[in-house]
């Protein structure tokens, strides 16, 4: 089966791939191709965004396409900033400005109303015409200051209370166990495997 990653996030690329990298699956990312379409986001929920990246990619580049969407929502701040994580602090703005406005924001608010979580759909657009979604969730707290090295986006300054430590914090394969993306690329997997279960010649089932 061969797969195209509808997005243009490396940093998603690493762990989407490091979580699926077992499969017999061909995995395509933009790189491999002389041009790759940027869809407008311009869906009001992470599932619409997710359908639009992943149906876009599927068509032009004429392969299933897997795309996630994802954000973060903050309890403080009515669900901000949720389907617009990724410009919070405005276009072309770096991860640095996102989590230097979202601690702005959140200045002065206890640690008990600090609570947020991440939120992850994936899309995945098949040959046949068809689209199924799954999502996954993890529940954390926003730190007072930036912290960690690893990871990326939100991740110095989100606290994961179970680890005891920052998403930041965690190596790759720890985060992935945890973490939103992690949660519904697991699901994802599945769907991947009853497609290649489905895929196997007639021989493969004779004993
Ligand atoms: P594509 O649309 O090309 O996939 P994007 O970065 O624009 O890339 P989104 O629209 O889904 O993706 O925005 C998600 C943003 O949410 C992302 O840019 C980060 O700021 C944040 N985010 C998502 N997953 C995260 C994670 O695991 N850790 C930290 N921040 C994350």
């Amino acid at each position: 089966m061969q797969l195209v990653l509808a997005t243009n996030n490396k940093d998603k690329i690493r762990e989407i791939t490091d979580l699926l990298d077992d499969l017999p699956v061909s995995i395509f990312t933009r790189d491999d191709f002389l041009e790759f379409p940027d869809p407008v986001e311009d869906g009001e929920t992470l599932e619409d965004n997710a359908i639009i990246k992943a149906t876009a990619i599927r068509d032009f580049c004429e392969m299933p396409a897997l795309a996630d969407d994802s954000g973060l929502e903050v309890d403080a701040l009515d669900g901000a900033p949720g389907v617009f994580s990724s410009r919070y602090a405005g276009e072309d703005c770096t991860y640095d400005d996102n989590n230097r406005k979202l601690l702005h924001e959140l200045k002065g608010v206890p640690a008990k109303k600090r609570t947020a979580r991440f939120r992850c759909v994936i899309a995945i657009a098949w040959a046949d015409g068809s689209v199924e979604t799954v999502e996954g969730s993890a529940e954390g707290v926003i730190a007072e200051e930036s912290a960690g090295r690893q990871g990326f986006g939100y991740d110095p300054v989100f606290y994961y209370p179970p680890a005891k430590k920052r998403f930041s914090e965690m190596t790759l394969d720890e985060k992935n166990v945890v973490s939103h993306r992690g949660r519904a690329l697991q699901k994802a997997r599945d769907l991947l495997i009853e497609r290649l279960n489905q895929n196997l010649p007639d021989d493969m089932y004779e004993e």
